[in-house]
């Protein structure tokens, strides 16, 4: 098979397996609550209104597996979601940051609990950094990367709500996105443009997000 044939199989693979059993499992509030580690996990993070539960749901075909919310900065737990069934790995839907008004205190948790499932949680393979289209890296992001970098996991950083601007403007983002990931030793060179809303990137975010999970002959199996 060439190339663009092994892709498009991947893809199509990678959607029946979204299209199957994909079941909310539990919140964690602290680092207690987390399930046991008995399945590869890939972590979703960004600012608060990033789009992270719309694309969370475009990935799954779901309407609402994760609810996108109109207030911002309400959840402050990891939320955990199976796929595959038997389950193949774990979705993890982490807080969003950088959200205005947080007191002091909320941030300290906030940080102290991502940090800690970062640095120890065995079974994280990747995580998603999410940017929007429209302004880019701001420094919370930066911040959440050298987080990841500290803890040594690997990440891919995925711009969404591409839909919302020019074409010219994107690529320009995504230029400037691109520059800055090759500075963080953990980040993918590789930055993915996504439009929950449009579906435009989806079904190749699909298929890397398996493959970082499953490793990259899950397909074939
Ligand atoms: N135009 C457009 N709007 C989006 C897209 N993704 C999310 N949104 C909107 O952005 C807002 C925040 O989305 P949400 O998924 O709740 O963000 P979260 O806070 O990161 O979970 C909502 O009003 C969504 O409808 C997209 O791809 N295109
Ligand atoms: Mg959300």
């Amino acid at each position: 098979m060439d190339e663009e044939k092994e892709q498009e199989y991947r893809e199509k693979a990678a959607a029946r397996l979204f299209s199957g059993r994909v079941e909310f499992l539990l919140s964690a509030p602290e680092l207690k609550f987390l399930p046991e580690p008995t399945v590869p996990e890939i972590a979703f993070c960004g600012r608060s209104n990033v789009g992270k539960s719309s694309l969370l749901n475009a990935l799954t075909g779901r309407k609402a597996i994760a609810r996108a919310s109109v207030t911002p900065g309400r959840t402050q737990e990891l939320n955990f979601f199976e796929v595959g069934e038997p389950t193949l790995f774990r979705l993890v839907d982490m807080p969003g940051y950088g959200f205005a008004k947080a007191p002091p205190k909320v941030v300290e948790k906030w940080k102290r609990l991502v940090r800690d499932y970062l640095r120890g949680r065995q079974v994280l393979h990747r995580n998603l950094v999410l940017v929007d289209s429209r302004h880019g890296l701001k420094d919370v992001d930066r911040e959440m990367m050298k987080m990841l970098d500290e803890a040594a996991v690997g990440y891919r950083v995925v711009l969404t709500k591409a839909d919302k601007i020019k074409k010219s403007e994107l690529d320009k983002t995504v230029a400037a996105v691109a520059a800055e990931a090759k500075k963080h030793v953990a980040a993918y060179p590789e930055i993915h443009v996504t439009s929950a809303e449009k579906g435009m990137g989806i079904a190749a975010l699909r298929a890397a997000v398996i493959e970082d999970a499953l490793g990259a002959g899950w397909a074939d199996a």
